[in-house]
């Protein structure tokens, strides 16, 4: 097979897309099925596993492997999928409400084991598909159907927190950028371990508030000679809300799971069977 052998078409499946007219989540399919072809994925390789949500969606309009799971268990689910077939091309999508809320507890362990799979969180402030509930990234004040006057909780900040919990990629974008997106995406499949492409993705319908033009406004692209590499740094532009930086906002290099047990399978062994196993530490 030739080196460009697979097309957009061969990513993208017969159904088509039922998100809103105007729903963020197109600006990212289509920059996605872009990386696929730049980064040739064979699709009968690759799995993209979701959670519940309008964003869940996003495996069926995909023409590879799908499993379209239970609200909050996407991450999880695809880290096991890659534990146990280290050769597939792996993939998470997920909302605010499903990686933040109810799965978020997954989170820091799947990236503190830089477990080699793409997250994409398509975040828009809101519980999409339940219909416009106010979710862990909803910003104080912001109305919505559960919160009629004001939004009392503080929202929780995705790119600090996947700081703190040692992803070893963490890039940022907006659907509203889609070129920008595309060189996202294709860093972090090319990235060895735990990568995470968030996206500011609006919710046309039921999020009025945060929209593409009050995005617009906001986002910014990181300087061309950002240091990728500075943790620290990285963590002080993750604490500047006012403007939402966009780019590789860190890169760390270090082994992924699977290399750092190869490494200790090669100095002791392997075990050829159980009894071998249980008798070395009877
Ligand atoms: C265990 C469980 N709790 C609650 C729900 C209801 N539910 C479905 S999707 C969703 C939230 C969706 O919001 P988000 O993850 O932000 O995705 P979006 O629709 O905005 O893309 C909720 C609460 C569910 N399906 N399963
Ligand atoms: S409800 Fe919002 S997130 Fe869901 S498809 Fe419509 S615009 Fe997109
Ligand atoms: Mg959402």
């Amino acid at each position: 097979m030739s080196e460009t052998a697979f097309k957009v078409k061969d990513y993208k499946s017969d159904l088509k897309p039922i998100w809103c007219a105007g729903c963020g989540d197109y600006g990212a399919i289509n920059p996605f099925y872009q990386a696929l072809v730049e980064n040739q994925l064979d699709p009968k390789d690759t799995v993209i596993v979701s959670g519940i949500g309008c964003s869940g969606r996003f495996p069926y309009f995909c023409d590879t492997y799908g499993f379209h799971g239970v609200h909050g268990r996407a991450v999880p689910t695809a880290a096991g999928m890659k534990i146990a077939n280290p050769e597939l091309n792996i993939f998470a999508v997920g909302g605010d409400g499903d990686g933040l809320g109810i799965g978020g507890g997954h989170l820091p362990h799947v990236a503190r084991k830089n477990v080699d799979i793409t997250y994409i969180l398509l975040d828009n402030s809101i519980y999409g598909l339940t219909k416009g509930q106010s979710s862990p990234t909803s910003p104080l004040t912001m109305t919505s159907k559960t919160a009629p006057y004001a939004y009392v909780e503080e929202p929780l900040n995705p790119l600090a927190m996947l700081l703190a919990y040692g992803a070893s990629f963490i890039a940022r974008g907006f659907s509203g950028k889609p070129k920008d997106l595309k060189a996202l995406f294709s860093q972090a499949i090319q990235h060895k371990g735990f990568s995470v492409v968030l996206i500011f993705s609006p919710c046309v319908t039921f999020n009025k508030q945060i929209t593409f033009k009050t995005m617009n406004e906001i986002v910014k692209p990181s300087p061309e000679d950002w240091d990728r590499s500075n943790r620290l740094a990285a963590m002080e532009k993750s604490l500047d809300t006012d403007s939402y930086w966009t780019g590789v906002v860190y890169q760390d290099e270090r082994p992924t799971i699977h290399q750092r047990v190869a490494e200790i399978t090669e100095r002791v062994g392997r075990y050829n069977n159980f009894k071998e196993l249980i008798d070395k530490f009877a």
